[in-house]
């Protein structure tokens, strides 16, 4: 018990404003989703398996981490892989993850084996570390390639909230960012699916609540850059804000998480600045994230270690 609580004491007094960036520097991270339970935040990130080279994502598990600073990392593994979905057949694209009723619910995209084209799974632990299963034996979202516009991954990226009345949201979304209620049992969607017009919307929507107000940020073009909006509801209507941090020099994608951790602001994101990276060799990096006094998110420039 003292242990920890020194511990503890040790980490909040290292609390860094800039952190060591990239945080994993053996193996390359993408898509960073981010939660923060019990004094840790945990970070999860698609493994980049890719040749160098190489023309195309290679990507089959997702990896943990976690940190009580923002600067040391401890690796916990791989909690799950693509393949813990048996109805999927590859891909451990990007993923979010949130904690309801004392269980740890991990929405991630994959290929479908057997509907074409990219869908949602679900998957549950009763630790941040996993290991985690496949909650429903189906995918939650699937692509509807009837569509003549369906271009095989409408349906990316899926990022949950929990608004503070405890309806939870998940948004997902690829060129048309898409979102539906979650029932409590964070299984099932509770009614329709809907759209949002975004101008530019092309991936990585994500949502979080600051002071009242929510914050839509996603990735917007291709190269993407990371803009948000701001809205009075979990729905919008939403107001255009900013951009939050600019395209990336040798990669076209980015796609963030923003997290709050012992009084800070943070946004995750990624880049491909490690030796031999690229577009399908990435890195996970982060940095502070602050507001105006007039509750604008101020721009953020990356960094280095
Ligand atoms: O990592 C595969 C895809 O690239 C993700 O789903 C997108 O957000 C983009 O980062």
């Amino acid at each position: 018990m003292l242990k920890t609580c020194v511990l503890a004491v040790a980490c909040a007094a290292s609390a860094l404003a800039q952190a060591a960036n990239p945080i994993v520097t053996n193996i390359f991270t993408a898509d960073p989703a981010a939660l923060v339970d019990n004094g840790r935040v945990y970070l999860y990130v698609g493994k980049d398996d890719a040749p160098e080279g190489g023309k195309d994502y290679v990507m089959n598990e997702w990896r943990v981490y976690s940190s009580c600073d923002m600067k040391k990392w401890t690796d916990h593994g791989s909690p799950l892989r693509y393949s813990t979905f048996k109805w999927a057949k590859s891909d451990a694209w990007a993923s979010d993850i949130v904690k309801r009723n004392g269980k740890y619910y991990f929405y991630s995209t994959v290929s479908h084996a057997t509907i074409p084209g990219k869908a949602i799974g679900v998957a549950v632990s009763n630790s941040p570390t996993g290991p985690f299963e496949d909650a429903r034996g189906t995918a939650l979202i699937t692509n509807d390639m009837t569509k003549e516009t369906s271009i095989g991954w409408d349906d990316i990226d899926p990022a949950v909230f929990i608004d503070d009345d405890g309806q939870a949201w998940l948004y997902w979304g690829n060129t048309v960012m898409k979102y539906a209620k979650l029932k409590p049992n964070m299984l099932e969607l509770d009614g329709p699916i809907h759209t949002a017009g975004l101008e530019a919307f092309t991936e990585a929507a994500y949502v979080h609540k600051r002071k009242g107000t929510y914050y839509l940020s996603y990735s917007r073009h291709f190269p993407e850059e990371t803009v948000y909006m701001t809205g009075p509801t979990a729905t919008g209507p939403w107001s255009f804000g900013g951009v939050i941090m600019e395209k990336n020099s040798n990669v076209k994608t980015i796609h963030q998480a923003i997290v709050d951790f012992n009084g800070k602001s943070y946004i995750f994101y990624h880049n491909a600045k490690l030796p031999t990276g690229g577009e399908y060799r990435r890195s996970a990096a982060v940095e502070e994230l602050r507001y105006g006094p007039d509750g604008k998110i101020l721009p953020v420039a990356q960094t280095a270690e």
